[in-house]
């Protein structure tokens, strides 16, 4: 049996990713079923039918899976912001660092269009996050900045580009690799956002090993699921504190002797983030009423 990766799913088609080629795949009849469950990502076993063409017999066990985009086996996320145009905004950055953390992957922030920004605002920013315990990377894909050092964190790995519309992930993504045609600002407001948004996610194979997924970026976040237990796990500095509470059931709001509140007051914890943290908090809880 052949072993492959599926980068990409179409009609009722998979194409799979071998060491030196792709192969159209169908699903083996028995697999039918499971159709609808078979992701981009998923490790397969094939068997040859023609040239160029498969059968996919078995899927192996999955590592992880992203459920926007839904994909499989994506090691990490790759947080993409502007630090200018759009400006880079402290409470958006926490809400999408929340996203990320929730997928329970390795997490890199990645600050681009550098060759715009302020150097000492810039300072501010990556020393804040860094201090939090996040890796921070800056980069400008116009300018051609930072660019092997990101490179260079996503060979062997598959890799999601997330962030905001605009932050330059799909303009990246082709500085990164040669031979990728992403469509890019402002091409893409002339197709309009519609088309742009619906694509469906593809693994984008890199010439040094790995693949990269290109998202269409939102600058809406939603929580509607979450738990205030699963929040607090979010952000990596308040975690670390929980059990100091005094309050099993402490969600770090009104409660006495919260170890988070003390720590905010001693300046441990950065308010601003837990301003974030209040933020996300109001708005779950906020949706709980309704029921
Ligand atoms: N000055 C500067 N502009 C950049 C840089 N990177 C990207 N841009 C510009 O920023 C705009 C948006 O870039 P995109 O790559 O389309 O952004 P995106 O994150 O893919 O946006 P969506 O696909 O809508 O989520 C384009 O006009 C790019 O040319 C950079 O490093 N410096
Ligand atoms: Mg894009
Ligand atoms: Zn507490």
């Amino acid at each position: 049996m052949l072993n492959g990766v599926i980068i990409r799913a179409y009609n009722s088609f998979y194409y799979v990713q071998t060491a030196d080629n792709v192969v159209s795949c169908k699903l083996r009849g028995r697999f039918k079923k499971e159709r609808f469950s078979l992701l981009v990502g998923d490790q397969v076993e094939y068997e040859m039918a023609g040239a160029g063409k498969g059968i996919i017999e078995n899927i192996l066990p999955r590592r992880s899976m992203l459920r926007r985009p839904m994909i499989a086996n994506i090691d990490q996320v790759i947080l993409t912001f502007a630090a200018v145009n759009p400006n880079i905004n402290r409470i958006l950055v926490d809400r999408f660092l929340v996203l990320a953390e929730m997928s329970e992957l390795e997490i890199i922030l990645c600050i681009n269009k550098i060759d715009l920004a302020d150097s000492q605002e810039l300072e501010e920013i990556v020393t804040h996050y860094r201090g939090i315990g996040y890796q921070v990377l800056t980069v400008s894909a116009k300018a051609d900045l930072g660019i092997n050092e990101l490179r260079s964190k996503l060979y062997g790995k598959i890799s999601v580009f997330a962030g905001p519309s605009g932050a330059g992930k799909s303009t990246l993504l082709n500085n990164i690799e040669r031979g990728l045609t992403l469509v890019t600002g402002e091409l893409s407001e002339k197709i309009g956002r519609g088309k742009h948004t619906t694509r469906f996610a593809e693994l984008l194979p890199l010439s040094g090993g790995g693949f990269v997924v290109d998202t269409p970026g939102f600058s809406f976040t939603e929580f509607n699921d979450m738990k205030p237990t699963e929040l607090m796990h979010c952000f990596p500095e308040i975690s670390d504190r929980v059990s100091e509470c005094k309050f099993s059931t402490c969600i770090h709001s009104r409660e006495p002797r919260c170890a988070v509140k003390q720590a905010v007051a001693d300046g441990k914890i950065d308010e601003q983030r837990y301003q974030s943290y209040l933020e996300i908090l109001g708005e779950i809880t906020e949706n709980k009423k309704g029921f």
